[in-house]
Formats: structure tokens, C-alpha cells, sequence
């Protein structure tokens, strides 16, 4: 068994890590350090930044930057997003839509990981989908119950994990650490 450590303070990342990596044969360990942000436009900016200042210890240690890029609001939250679903919440986003009927949006994932001889790794994935006109489901978190992945109906927050895991950008990006954890694939993937 292949073992990642992974540096966050939401546990409905670990929980989607996890049901990703776990069955490929990777135990995801969630560990308790400081996730260093940098502010900056670009969340693979972000998770390479915090991965640099990260310890080298016995496996490699991952840390994730995701966000919402909503295009009628030309990217907004994007980095931000956290900060932005703390503030305004998923009502808030929504006022922001009510007129504007281009819904599109993607989630972007970026993940930074230092290695045991301490070289720095990231790793992306993208899900394309649109913005729902109020609210449905209740599952997942953050902006899950407004997004709608493309060729889907049922919102991120209406879809059981596995469903969100079988497109979502956190699982595209996972899928691209598993295979250079497993078979020190490709060091940058979609
Ligand atoms: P850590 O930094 O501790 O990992 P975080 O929640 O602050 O946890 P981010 O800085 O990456 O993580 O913030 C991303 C925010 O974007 C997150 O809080 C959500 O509001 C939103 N987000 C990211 N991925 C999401 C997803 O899969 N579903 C819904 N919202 C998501």
C-alpha cells in the first residue's frame, strides 16, 4: 500500500480523496500542518506555493487549491472561492446570476505535492458544468448544491460521491497523482 499524506482542514476533501485513492491501493493521511496561501489568480500558483513551503517527511505530502470559475462573472470566485461561500454563500453567488442567462462555470483542482527528496509535483483536473438557477441537494459541500457538471442534470449536492468522483476535477487531479505515485507517471496532468 502506497501512502499520501494530505494537508487540509475540510474534511469532505479527505473524504473524496479517500474514495478515489483507496480503492488504486493509496491510503490517504490526513496530517496537521500549516497550508501556506499565497494570494494569486491561478490555484495551481496557490497549491505549488504551499507545496514548496511543506516538510519532507516519510511519503509525499499533498496539499489541494480548488475553486468555482464562474465565466459570466469573469472567474469569480475562483481562488477566492472559500472566502466567497463564507461571505456571500450560494445566495449570494446566485443574486450575482439573476440576470445573466451563460451559466457556465468550471471547478478547477489544483494539487501541489512535495516528494521524500523534497521536489515539488502539481497536479490538475477541470469539470465543466453550469451554475443552477436555485439550490438542490444536499450532499457534498461548498458550492455543490449550485453546480451542474456538463451532460448531467442533478447537481454535485444531488449526486452520490461516487457520481461527482466519476467527473469531478478533485478526482481528475487524484487520478493524475495516483498514476505518478503508482507508476511515476507524467508530473504535471489534467
Ligand atoms: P483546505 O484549504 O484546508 O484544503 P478549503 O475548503 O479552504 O480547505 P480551498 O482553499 O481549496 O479549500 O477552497 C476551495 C473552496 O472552493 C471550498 O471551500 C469550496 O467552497 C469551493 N470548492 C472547491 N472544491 C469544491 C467542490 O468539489 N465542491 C464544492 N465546492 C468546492
Amino acid at each position: 500500500m502506497k501512502r499520501v499524506y494530505l494537508v487540509t482542514g475540510n474534511r469532505h476533501k479527505v473524504e473524496e480523496f479517500e474514495a478515489i485513492l483507496a480503492p488504486l491501493g493509496i491510503e490517504v493521511t490526513p496530517i496537521r500542518l500549516e497550508k501556506l496561501e499565497v494570494q494569486a489568480d491561478d490555484v495551481t500558483v496557490i497549491a505549488r506555493y504551499a507545496a514548496e513551503r511543506l516538510p519532507v517527511i516519510d511519503a509525499p505530502v499533498a496539499v489541494e487549491d480548488a475553486g468555482l470559475f464562474i465565466k459570466a462573472l469573469r472567474g469569480f470566485p475562483g481562488p477566492y472561492s472559500n472566502y466567497v461561500y463564507r461571505t456571500l454563500g450560494l445566495e449570494g453567488v446566485l443574486k450575482l446570476m439573476s440576470d445573466v442567462d451563460d451559466r457556465h462555470a468550471y471547478f478547477l483542482s489544483a494539487i501541489g505535492v512535495k516528494d521524500t527528496e523534497g521536489r515539488v509535483h502539481v497536479f490538475t483536473g477541470r469539470v465543466d458544468g453550469s451554475i443552477a438557477r436555485s439550490p438542490r441537494g444536499s450532499g457534498g459541500f461548498g458550492f455543490d448544491p449550485i453546480f451542474v457538471p456538463e451532460g448531467g442534470e442533478k447537481t454535485f449536492a444531488e449526486a452520490s460521491m461516487e457520481e461527482k468522483n466519476s467527473v469531478s476535477h478533485r478526482a481528475r487531479a487524484a487520478r493524475a497523482l495516483a498514476e505518478w505515485l503508482l507508476y511515476g507517471g507524467p508530473i504535471s496532468g489534467k
